[in-house]
């Protein structure tokens, strides 16, 4: 515990996740690895939304059509804390491609196409940073201690 650091890190359910109601589930896995949620939204996004969360992207083959699809319902956008956060969210999403998620991971057990692959986490405490000023206000964001909570 001594050297790791707290860390906040924007998770983004796509559309795909609510459309197939595996919102709870997903859920739980960030929850049961002892991660504290402390922002959460229910919101559709719009396309210059969009276009700004994915602009590393833009020119790319597959950004239209990653554009088209993060437009096509709901997603549920929230903030997790937790020792090291970013890198564990990463870790239990797995890789970008599905060719390199393994069972085991979210993307592994739940996605089966690399654009269709239902989650979003943010890949270092900067791109948390802006991430989490696109989607949050600081008012939106609800800080909270465990307590005695002993487990963590
Ligand atoms: P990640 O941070 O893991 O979501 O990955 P990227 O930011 O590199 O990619 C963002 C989204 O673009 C992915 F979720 C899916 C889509 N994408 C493709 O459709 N094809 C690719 O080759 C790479 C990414």
């Amino acid at each position: 515990m001594n050297d790791t650091q707290s860390q906040k890190t924007l998770v983004l359910f796509k559309p795909g996740v609510l459309q197939r109601r595996i919102a709870g589930e997903i859920l739980n896995r960030f929850e049961r690895k002892g991660l504290k949620i402390i922002a959460m939204k229910l919101l559709r996004m719009d396309k210059p939304m969009v276009e700004a969360h994915y602009a590393e992207h833009k020119g790319k083959d597959f950004y239209e059509k990653l554009v088209e699809y993060t437009l096509t319902g709901p997603v549920l956008a929230m903030i997790l804390e937790g020792d090291e956060a970013v890198m564990i969210v990463r870790r239990l999403i797995g890789p970008t491609s599905i060719d390199s998620s393994l069972p085991g991971t979210i993307r592994g057990d739940f996605a089966a196409h690399t654009r269709l692959n239902i989650i979003h986490a943010s890949d270092s405490p900067e791109s948390a940073g802006r991430e989490m000023a696109l989607f949050f206000r600081p008012e939106e964001i609800c800080e909270w201690t465990d307590g005695n909570s002993p487990w963590f």
